[in-house]
């Protein structure tokens, strides 16, 4: 057994026994009540499932395992002179609860370049889907065709113990984040270049390579793709994609079909497709107003437009925050140090000053900051990658970290099916004796 999943096995092994004393103990325990408002308004903060491998405050953002973004840019392990954390790194302390040592990462690093082939029939589906195939579609597709090697659902079919389900789940999960890269790469060169694919480098780490095989050399560029894939990976267990892979997942779908579907859910532009609509919507008003310098005015105006047009301001708000998302400051530092005159990150900078003033004065937007996906984009565009309808796939490859290190926990924890309950119209205007 390899060193994570040794220490993956006997922290959860340990927090078994604690839930299943939990359990035991205060199982009748209350811990939240249900508004109607909750009910119909798309569950909204209601407290139901356990997830560890990271939590949310509504004030101070996300924290993995208990730490922030700018303890997990000292804490992490960096490749030598590089200044961001390595993504690894976040996967070891998530599926673990402990800051990884260097060792400890650049096994894991290793060890993702030993599972990163990907087998033919996955690039041959691929190649079937028709041009102008969504990005995004065919990354999910992609994670079904790899689903074909499934260890779990072989497992499952030849009959195995409930309380061994843990171990290839964590096999699935290590083989599915290692072929990621190579599969959204071939999305993007099929798709945008001709289908010119680039080999993989094998000095490279994780999101290094990834960088390289999207067709990317520059230094600064690499640095920007592993904070990206850090910072996007998790953001609890109540956002739509950790939830629907926690759900597909209680089913006992393989970690192929759970995450397929996850992708699905960031695929949507209320969720992770926000961070294409927030580089089109700004092209779009550099185009309109035919400069890449618009004054504070014009920006202003162009806001009032789209919310008049009862369009939402993509980047903007938030579920569950209720101030500027350290995602955003993180991605706004990296800027700072690296690309402060580009013009796109100069509006982008402008509309954190103006898009809150203008949210907050109409009164129902719960929160008016920037979320994750306000900044991305134009750190993307800056350094080439302009194909905004690719962004999500970006976003997809990332959240494979948390999501399937939190699915790993679920099988490990052996929690249930998932299965709330739903009530009728009738019955709730019953219930509240509403004629
Ligand atoms: N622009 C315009 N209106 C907005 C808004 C925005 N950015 N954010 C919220 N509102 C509106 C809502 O549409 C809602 O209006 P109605 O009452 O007319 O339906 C009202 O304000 C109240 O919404 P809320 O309680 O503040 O926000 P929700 O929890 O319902 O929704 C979110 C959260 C993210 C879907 C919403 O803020 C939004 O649509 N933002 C723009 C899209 C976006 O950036 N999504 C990415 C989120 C991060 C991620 O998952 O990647």
């Amino acid at each position: 057994m390899d060193a994570l999943k040794e220490k993956f096995y006997q922290k959860s092994s340990a927090v078994k026994v604690e839930i299943k004393n939990i359990l035991k103990e205060h199982g009748d325990k209350k811990v939240d009540e249900v508004t109607v408002a909750q009910l119909i308004g798309g569950m909204r903060g209601v407290k139901s499932m356990v997830y560890d491998t990271s939590a949310l405050d509504p004030e101070e953002g996300i924290r993995f395992r208990g730490y922030n973004i700018p303890q997990l840019k000292e804490l992490l392990p960096r490749i030598p002179d590089g200044r961001e954390p390595l993504p690894e790194g976040l996967f070891w302390l998530m599926m673990t609860g402990e800051i990884p040592t260097q060792a400890e990462v650049d096994w894991l690093t290793a060890e993702w370049r030993k599972r990163s082939e990907v087998p033919q029939h996955v690039f041959d589906t691929l190649d079937a889907l028709a041009p102008g195939t969504h990005p995004m579609t065919q990354f999910s597709i992609a994670i079904l065709a790899l689903g074909h090697d499934s260890i779990f659902a072989k497992r499952y079919e030849e009959g195995i113990n409930k309380n061994d389900y843990w171990d290839p789940m964590y096999e699935d999960s290590m083989n599915m984040i290692a072929k990621l890269p190579r599969v959204a790469a071939y999305i993007y060169r099929r798709t945008f270049f001709d289908n010119h694919h680039i080999a993989p480098d094998p000095e490279l780490d994780w999101a290094g390579n990834f960088a390289h095989m999207l067709g990317f050399e520059n230094r600064d560029f690499l640095s920007l793709m592993r904070l990206y894939l850090t910072i996007h990976a998790d953001h609890e267990g109540g956002n739509a994609s950790a939830h629907t892979m926690h759900l597909v997942g209680s089913t006992l779908s393989d970690v192929y079909l759970s995450f397929s579907g996850a992708m699905n859910a960031l695929a949507g532009p209320l969720h992770g497709l926000a961070n294409q609509e927030v580089i089109k919507w700004i092209f779009e008003m550099v185009e309109e107003l035919g400069t890449d310098r618009p004054s504070k005015d014009q920006i202003r105006q162009y806001i009032h437009d789209t919310l008049n047009e009862g369009k939402v301001i993509p980047g903007y708000g938030h579920a569950v925050l209720r101030q500027p998302d350290p995602r955003f400051i993180a991605q706004m530092k990296f800027a700072e140090t690296y690309i402060k005159d580009d013009p796109i990150v100069q509006i982008v900078w402008d509309l954190f000053e103006i898009v809150p003033q203008v949210l907050g004065s109409i009164g129902k937007v719960k929160n008016p900051w920037p979320n994750v996906d306000a900044h991305s984009g134009s750190l993307l565009v800056h350094y080439g990658l302009k194909e905004y309808t690719y962004y999500t796939v970006l976003f997809g490859v990332s959240r494979a970290l948390g999501v399937s290190a939190g699915l790993c926990w679920d099988r490990a924890l052996g929690l249930p099916i998932e299965r709330p309950k739903s009530i009728t119209t009738d019955w709730l205007k019953n219930f509240l004796s509403i004629n």
